[in-house]
């Protein structure tokens, strides 16, 4: 499952946001280091999809597509140098998939700690920054001398080198002039800034009434990838709703304007910047979303569910999601000659109902 790391200053709201997402458990405290160990929680990605073809089957049960996430511990300026908690830091950060900023915007006179967003983002940035600018400079030596004996090394020495152009000028790599493919190129190397990163802005109540001036400076400085992957939220007035039972969370958040809250939109733009997408199966028994990477071909879409579907692949039967509520039924869209008959080079797309055929 995929995985995303938390990442901010001291009392930035970290262990708000897992809380608000997980219902509770991490501890939420105004000082350093309330949570030196990462604590891992696991989100259902809400999906109305589900919900609807749950009814449209009348399934038993449902079953959501879920994402991990994971509260690391606050950073210490000169984590990078490292000893103690500064490494753990890293290597924490080292573990996940993909990094969310967590910057404070908020005001309260209580709780200690910088409130401007920008400034918080380009001291986490350095310090990612450097640590790879350090891993890489120590692996390029090698890496260029086997490149003198084997030339297939050569285009991957010099995306190396471009990467160690841009960390040297401080520019993480996920906002560097380097494609996906080269990001990919370099994915051995362990990087942190090569992975992909969005950053939540942790606003007030007063903030979120206006949000564009304390979001725009943000997103100025986070770059040309940023654009989308900039979002507002509060997340105390979220921890709060999220203790709520579903009935009051949903009239507390509208009675604030506030709609179905920021969660679930943060929960999408999270799992689309990862690449993640859904598929759907829909029976009596069961429906459900699964999860997988953009451009999977159907045997791998199948893998998901279990090896042996990859393994077996026959083909696949498949509906888009609005035509299939349209029709009203599985067995009726096969009756009508909507279900689509797909091979194994069939890119599955998000949306899609599947039925595998398989044999093993
Ligand atoms: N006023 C206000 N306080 C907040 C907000 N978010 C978090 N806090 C408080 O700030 C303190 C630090 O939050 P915490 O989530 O522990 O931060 P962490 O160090 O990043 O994990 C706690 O006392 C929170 O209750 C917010 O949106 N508004
Ligand atoms: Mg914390």
């Amino acid at each position: 499952m995929e995985k995303f790391g938390f990442v901010g200053l001291p009392n930035a709201g970290k262990s708000s946001l897992y809380n608000a997402l997980a219902g509770g458990g991490a501890l939420a405290a105004p000082y350093a280091f309330a949570t030196v160990d990462p604590n891992v929680g696991m989100a259902k990605v809400p999906d109305e999809r589900v919900e609807r073809l749950a009814e449209m089957s009348d399934s038993k049960n449902i079953v959501y597509a879920s994402v991990q996430f994971v509260d690391i511990a606050g950073l210490v300026k000169g984590a990078a140098q490292g000893e103690g908690l500064g490494n753990r830091f890293l290597s924490h950060i080292r573990e996940v998939d993909a990094i969310v900023f967590v910057l404070r915007a908020f005001e309260d006179t209580d709780v200690p700690g910088s409130v401007d967003p920008v400034e918080q983002l380009e001291t986490l940035e350095v310090e990612l920054v450097y640590a790879d600018l350090e891993s890489l400079e120590k692996q390029s030596e090698k890496k260029r001398k086997a490149a003198r004996v084997d030339k297939s090394l050569a285009d991957e020495v010099e995306t190396m080198e471009r990467a160690i152009g841009a960390l040297q000028t401080g520019i993480p790599l996920y906002r560097s002039d380097l494609t996906d493919d080269d990001l990919e190129e370099l994915h051995g190397y362990f990087l942190l800034t090569a992975k992909p990163a969005i950053a939540l802005v942790n606003l007030d109540e007063e903030q979120l009434e206006n949000p564009e001036p304390v979001l725009e400076p943000v997103r100025a400085a986070f770059g040309h990838r940023g654009a989308e992957a900039v979002i507002g939220l509060c997340i105390q007035l979220e921890a709060e709703a999220a203790l709520l039972d579903a009935e009051s969370r949903i009239e507390m958040l509208e009675a604030l304007g506030l709609g179905q809250g920021a969660l679930p939109s943060f929960l999408h733009a999270t799992y689309e910047m990862l690449g993640l997408r859904t598929f759907l199966t829909t029976g009596e028994k069961e429906t459900r979303a699964w999860t997988f990477r953009a451009g999977s071909k159907a045997p791998q879409a199948a893998g998901v569910i279990h090896t042996d579907f990859e393994r077996g692949f026959i083909r696949a039967e498949v509906v888009q999601y609005p035509e299939l509520i349209e029709i009203g039924g599985w067995s009726k869209s096969r009756d009508v000659g909507k279900l689509r008959l797909e091979g194994k080079d069939y890119e599955v797309l998000d949306g899609d109902v599947v039925e595998f055929r398989f044999n093993v």
